[in-house]
């Protein structure tokens, strides 16, 4: 067991906005119920081999079921906001054309019961889980998909906008394309390599003609979670350089350029379908409110060669990506073996400001945490002390950040691990679904109490 780490915590910004997230496919369950159409991770999920313990999301945490329970726990940790996705499924059981009135309503009722906690909703509409009929008639790499979710928005925004100020359209659109259609390591499971980037700019339309449904719909505070970490080259050599630029590139640049500055890195536009201009000039017609920033840990890059690994994390990096993935030694690893940096949140964050400048909305981080097991998570006490206290580092630098969500609430299904990595500050117990609160939980809550100005009975 680790050391307590000290407190309290530098001070945030009284309007600060702290929360939790989760996303549906990973919490709710209840898979065939009230009418949910299948999704691409559903059908994934049920081929051999994909997922590493060989378990699915059918059940999960139960949320859907339990959904009162986790908004009082949200309550009670003392959190302002919740993010949590909308699974598109649920609401458009065929991604498009009848709207299932019973899959609106469950996040109706989740909006309202948040609204009654004095928790801020925060919905996504795409975590992941796009619609089977979607994803057979080729899912993101289709245009035609695009033009959907941006109909799917405009039913979720119509119920949901009257109590709903912060909106998310994608989440993570780099994993999707990266591990779900270029390595195959996610639903859809394809391995098409470059092959993958239509899926990347279709995403992007679909953000787009997402955020002009929602505005038409008077809809602001709108925002997108992409994953974003610093790229560290394996030495000084050119081609270790050159590898990094083009894994920063991938990671980075291929999501942000477009929406931050309405164009591609260099060499991408003409790798992509369809009228790119156009489309890039819609993608970053209406700014965003704030741009999500999802960090996990930096990324050590260097030239493939004979020696090179040839995996990363367990995925295969076929030999003809021009980078490998090294090992970044001499920090702590999370149970995922993933580098405990917090530095490199406040170098990421400092970095989009110099890349960026005035392009740059006001950041929210909204996802960042760890897997640890054990109810006594002191790592994860740990981690999450040196991240806030690596944030603060960057807002002293004068990067404007919002926010800041912890993933995840609680315990869940995470993709093709299964249920092997804890990343919640509540436990799921998977046989009973009872959840009990970590000690990070109650770390967590003591630090945003103290967070809160004296004499003020308010969340921060
Ligand atoms: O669980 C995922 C989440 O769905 C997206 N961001 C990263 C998390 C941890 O891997």
């Amino acid at each position: 067991m680790t050391t307590p780490p000290p407190r309290p915590l530098p001070r945030f910004p009284a309007d600060f906005l702290w929360g939790v997230s989760t996303s549906a496919h990973q919490i709710e369950g209840a898979v065939g119920e009230d009418g949910r159409g299948m999704s691409s991770w559903d059908a994934f999920a049920a081929e051999p081999g994909r997922i590493r313990d060989g378990s699915d999301a059918s059940v999960a945490t139960g949320h859907y079921h339990r959904y009162a329970q986790d908004v009082a726990l949200i309550k009670d940790l003392g959190v302002g906001a919740y993010r949590f996705s909308v699974a598109w499924s649920r609401v458009l059981p065929e991604g498009a054309g009848a709207v299932n009135g019973a899959g609106l309503g469950f996040y109706d009722r989740l909006v309202d019961e948040l609204c009654a906690a004095g928790v801020r909703p925060v919905p996504t509409l795409f975590h992941w889980d796009t619609p089977l009929a979607l994803e057979k008639a080729g899912g993101w790499l289709e245009r035609d998909t695009a033009h959907r979710f941006a109909e799917y928005a405009d039913v979720v925004a119509a119920r949901l906008g009257d109590r709903v100020d912060r909106w998310i359209t994608l989440n993570e659109p780099a994993e999707v394309t990266l591990l779900g259609y270029g390595l195959g390591q996610h639903a859809p499971g394809r391995r098409l390599l470059f092959g993958a980037l239509p899926a990347a700019h279709h995403q992007l339309l679909g953000h787009g003609l997402a955020v002009q449904a929602l505005r038409a719909r008077g809809a602001d505070g709108i925002g997108i979670a992409n994953s974003h970490g610093p790229v560290r080259p394996a030495s000084d050599s050119d081609e270790d350089r050159g590898a990094a630029d083009f894994y920063d590139l991938l990671l980075n640049r291929l999501f942000a350029d477009p929406l931050l500055l309405g164009r591609y890195p260099d060499g991408i536009a003409e790798m992509l379908p369809g009228p790119v201009a156009d489309d890039l000039a819609l993608i970053a017609s209406r700014p965003l409110d704030w741009y999500g920033i999802n960090y996990y840990q930096p990324t050590l890059v260097g030239a493939p060669g004979p020696d090179a690994p040839t995996d990363f994390a367990g995925i295969a990096i076929p030999p003809e990506m021009p980078f490998s993935v090294r090992e970044i030694e001499g920090h702590p690893r999370t149970a995922f073996g993933w580098p405990v940096v917090p530095d490199a949140l406040t170098e990421l964050l400092t970095s989009f400001r110099e890349r960026y400048g005035d392009r740059l909305p006001p950041v929210v981080v909204t996802e960042n945490g760890c897997s640890y097991d054990g109810l006594d998570d002191q790592e994860r006490i740990a981690f999450l002390d040196g991240h806030l206290r690596a944030l603060h580092r960057a807002l002293a630098a004068g990067v404007d950040v919002r926010g800041y969500f912890v993933w995840s609430l609680m315990d869940n299904f995470e993709w093709a691990e299964g249920y092997t990595q804890r990343f919640g500050l509540v436990h799921i117990d998977y046989e009973t679904l009872a959840r009990t609160p970590k000690a990070s939980f109650h770390w967590l809550r003591e630090a945003l109490r103290e967070q809160r100005p004296p004499g003020s009975s308010g969340r921060p």
